[in-house]
């Protein structure tokens, strides 16, 4: 999806993509991920605040939302999300009402980046059953440097993060 698909139209893909039953996969969906962190966390960066909001319905993506604080001297690009327990994640920037698909988020030093509702999120496809709220898993932020940083992260039902879940599931913005 692009920026420029007036407003009306975008109305429209948002309703269509309800009629799915879930938020559309991009179309170019990255590789398995595995959340074996073999680099090192780079220096001055940190990861809080690291949640997976499980879908209200059974085989819809799931949403994880989290922080990363840049607090090195150079910029630091995210470049893939890994979560166990989910076969494929997506990063995603909500713009008004759609959602567009980004292949790396820069981090400018000094500075931090919230992934959370309307902004940044993160797709979690094909979630493992053993997930279940109130439990834990383990998010893995990959950079283009090869750098890895990890996180444990709680895992929530769909109605406790408010409406976050529940819209996903609508397709809507998120
Ligand atoms: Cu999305």
């Amino acid at each position: 999806m692009h920026l420029s698909r007036p407003t009306a139209v975008s109305l429209a893909m948002v309703l269509a993509l309800s009629t799915l039953g879930g938020c559309k996969e991009g179309a170019k969906p990255q590789a398995r991920t595995e959340a074996t962190a073999t680099g090192e966390a780079p220096a001055g960066v940190t990861i809080s605040a690291a949640r997976l909001v499980l879908p209200a319905v059974r085989n819809n993506p799931g949403a994880a939302y989290f922080t990363v604080t840049n607090n090195s001297s150079g910029t630091k690009a995210i470049s893939a999300i890994s979560i166990n327990g989910a076969a494929k994640t997506e990063m995603h920037q909500t713009v008004g009402i759609e959602m567009n698909s980004v292949d790396r988020v820069d981090i400018a030093p000094g500075t931090s980046i919230a992934f959370e509702p309307g902004k940044f999120h993160v797709m979690a496809f094909d979630l493992d059953s053993g997930l279940r709220p109130g439990g834990q898993t383990t998010l893995t932020v990959q950079f283009a440097d090869g750098g890895k940083a990890q996180s444990s992260m709680t895992v929530e039902a769909a109605g406790a993060a408010a409406d976050a879940g529940a819209m996903h599931d609508m397709g809507a913005m998120h």
